[in-house]
């Protein structure tokens, strides 16, 4: 079964949205197989968004990410990457669809509230920065064969 890495930023924490994002996830059909809530160092974050080092946007980035608590969490589920990308909504919350996480909560592009792999392999490399193999649970649903064939 796919996984991915979906993060709730300092601002999600701070406006009070961790239940009703979680809860989006949790409806939809995925399933939680890891959480942890943290402040991110500058060498984690730094990590994280390396494919973004050198941008003009990367130190405001870095410092916002690691201004606050986040909600660090894996997911699991059919299609789970590409679906998740499109429940939060475009990058720019000013361009995503209103029914979408980003859409729904969220106006500028600095403060887009969460963070969702982009494919399989940085599912994987992200995942891999935020927990080890032995933090993520192996747990069977029982309800499972309602939500997927
Ligand atoms: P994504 O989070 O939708 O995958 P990326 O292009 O990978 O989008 O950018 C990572 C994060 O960097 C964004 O979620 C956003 O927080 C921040 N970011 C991207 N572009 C800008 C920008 O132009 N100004 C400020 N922050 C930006």
């Amino acid at each position: 079964m796919e996984r991915t890495y979906l993060m709730i930023k300092p601002d999600g924490v701070q406006r009070g949205l961790i239940g009703e994002i979680i809860s989006r996830f949790e409806k939809k059909g995925f399933q939680l197989v890891g959480m942890k809530f943290l402040r991110l160092t500058k060498e984690m974050a730094e990590k994280h968004y390396a494919e973004h080092v050198g941008k003009p946007f990367f130190p405001g980035l870095v410092e916002y990410i690691i201004s606050g608590p986040v909600v660090a969490m894996c997911w699991e589920g059919k299609d789970v990457v590409s679906v998740s990308r499109e429940m939060m909504g475009a990058t720019n919350p000013a361009k995503a669809a209103p029914g979408t996480i980003r859409g729904a909560y969220a106006v500028d592009i600095g403060r887009n509230i969460i963070h969702g792999s982009d494919s399989p392999a940085s599912a994987e490399r992200e995942l891999s920065i935020y927990f080890n193999a032995g933090e993520l649970v192996e747990w069977d649903r029982s309800l499972q064969a309602w939500i997927a064939e």
